[in-house]
């Protein structure tokens, strides 16, 4: 086992953190298991193993976290991946799972191809399974929400299962207005008519956050938007990857920036996360809501996409322009920079946030109850954010820990609360330990075991 003592100062390459943190605590590294094509969501479950969704593999499996060894519950042969998002992605266990008759059940959220012919139509769609805890298999799919918006970009896909037995479910923007999809409009403010909530047309559920029966039906008590009851629970969303319940049953979540300020969001019903009008606060600092689609003169198609400059043609509306009553500003972002930084010169100003999970065990390792542990993709490190007593506000700068040179995809915590585990990316671009992007990563399609083995250094 490898010692692995996590007693850094944070390097320059986190900027623009102002206040450097220096870690006390002391982990070792377990390897627990590798092979996994592309593990996007691990859960603890209550027959102690992890149970991992392979987003590209299209299979659930469930690893013994003592030896490593996999168990295949089931290969989805309908999954259609082919790009870096889509796949078999968001996964919830039932709370019931294993403890009462009649709830061995395992919620999926998966792409697929809902065109039977030649053409491809992706669309995401949620699935319920039943566990067979004899021949430890997954059955009896009943879907209970299909056609709902899967692209080629912040596809989202983070499943959670509430306090109050509903499905919680991110969709993203499908990277509407950026890179490859940069003419399509962004729908993330957009709210859907009755009409098409009753023709079940979800195409306005790009850019929201959906709270789902079990049954895949409207809940009563959900909220009603521009006179609309519909799944959507939240909007304005661009890609949200991280979803987790924390004490009091406050749902936190964390989202991808443009070129700068990540998110974390604490989720409140029909509430409004501004985008694509507002990216982390709202500042007016280092960025500016630009519709490509809405390019005048010259058409969207006959423009090169570029994030930093904006054609003259290309309209662009400040923050400040925007006012909304139901804006929801990040409890932190990950980072906000001034106008004038340099995006070209120095890189984005992102850790690209994966997984999140909430740490609320008392008895765990010392000080971290009632924090946020937000996963980077890009930095190879986990961000912990200390919450204050109401859950509704950061306590301090974010620190990072378990540096390493992966993408952490996703975390889940042992039923041993000073025991965490990590679901890594097999490709993808990481940081090395001086600061670099690096392709090459260090535990690919893996998941990694980091036990808390207490003080390493004084506190200062
Ligand atoms: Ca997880
Ligand atoms: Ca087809
Ligand atoms: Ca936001
Ligand atoms: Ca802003």
């Amino acid at each position: 086992m490898k010692r692995y003592f996590i007693a850094i100062a944070v390097a320059a390459c986190f900027l623009p953190l102002s206040v450097v943190a220096l870690q006390q605590e002391a982990f070792s590294l377990r390897v627990v298991a590798t092979g996994l094509q592309n593990p996007w969501e691990i859960v603890w479950g209550p027959d102690d193993q992890i149970w991992v969704t392979e987003r590209v593999g299209k299979r659930v499996t469930r690893v013994n976290p003592a030896d490593g060894t996999k168990t295949v519950a089931i290969t989805i042969s309908e999954v259609f991946q082919n790009h870096g998002q889509d796949g078999l992605l968001g996964m919830a266990l039932h709370p019931g799972l294993l403890k009462s008759p009649g709830t061995n059940y395992v919620y999926l959220f998966y792409t697929y191809d809902a065109d039977p012919g030649p053409e491809l139509n992706r669309r995401g769609k949620v699935r319920r399974y039943t566990y067979d805890p004899g021949a430890h298999t997954l059955g009896s799919p009943v879907d209970l929400i299909a056609n709902l918006p899967a692209g080629t970009d912040h596809v989202s896909g983070r499943l959670a299962f509430g306090p109050d037995q509903k499905l919680y479910l991110t969709i993203g923007d499908q990277g509407s207005n950026f890179l490859q999809n940069y003419c399509n409009l962004n729908r993330a403010q957009e709210l859907p008519s009755l009409e098409e909530v009753r023709q079940q047309d979800w195409t306005k559920y790009q850019g929201k956050m959906l709270r789902i029966n079990l049954d895949g039906s409207i809940p009563a008590d959900n909220p009603t938007l521009d006179g609309v009851p519909s799944h959507i629970y939240t909007y304005g969303h661009r890609n949200a990857q991280g979803l987790a319940f924390g004490a009091g049953g406050k749902l936190y979540a964390s989202e991808h920036g443009p070129n700068s300020d990540d998110e974390l969001n604490l989720i409140e019903a029909g509430k409004n996360y501004g985008w694509p009008y507002v990216a982390g606060y709202l500042d007016d600092k280092a960025y500016v809501y630009a519709n490509w689609s809405r390019s005048t003169r010259e058409p969207c198609s006959s423009l090169p996409f570029s994030a930093t400059v904006i054609p003259p043609s290309v309209p662009r509306q400040k923050e400040s322009a925007w006012r909304h009553p139901d804006f929801r500003p990040p409890l932190r972002t990950f980072f906000t920079v001034a106008d004038g930084y340099d995006f070209q010169g120095q890189g984005s100003a992102t850790i690209a946030p994966g997984g999140l999970e909430t740490y609320t065990a008392k008895d765990g390792i010392p000080g971290w109850a009632d924090s946020v542990l937000v996963l980077s993709l890009s930095k190879g490190v986990i961000y912990r954010v200390k919450l204050n007593a109401d859950g509704r506000s950061a306590d301090g700068e974010p620190k990072p820990y378990f540096k390493s040179t992966n993408r952490y995809r996703d975390i889940t915590i042992g039923r041993n609360s000073k025991v965490i585990y990590f679901a890594t990316d097999n490709s993808g671009n990481s940081t090395d330990a001086s600061g670099r992007t690096v392709r090459t990563l260090e535990n690919p399609g893996a998941i990694l075991e980091f036990s808390y083995t207490g003080v390493a250094g004084k506190s200062n």
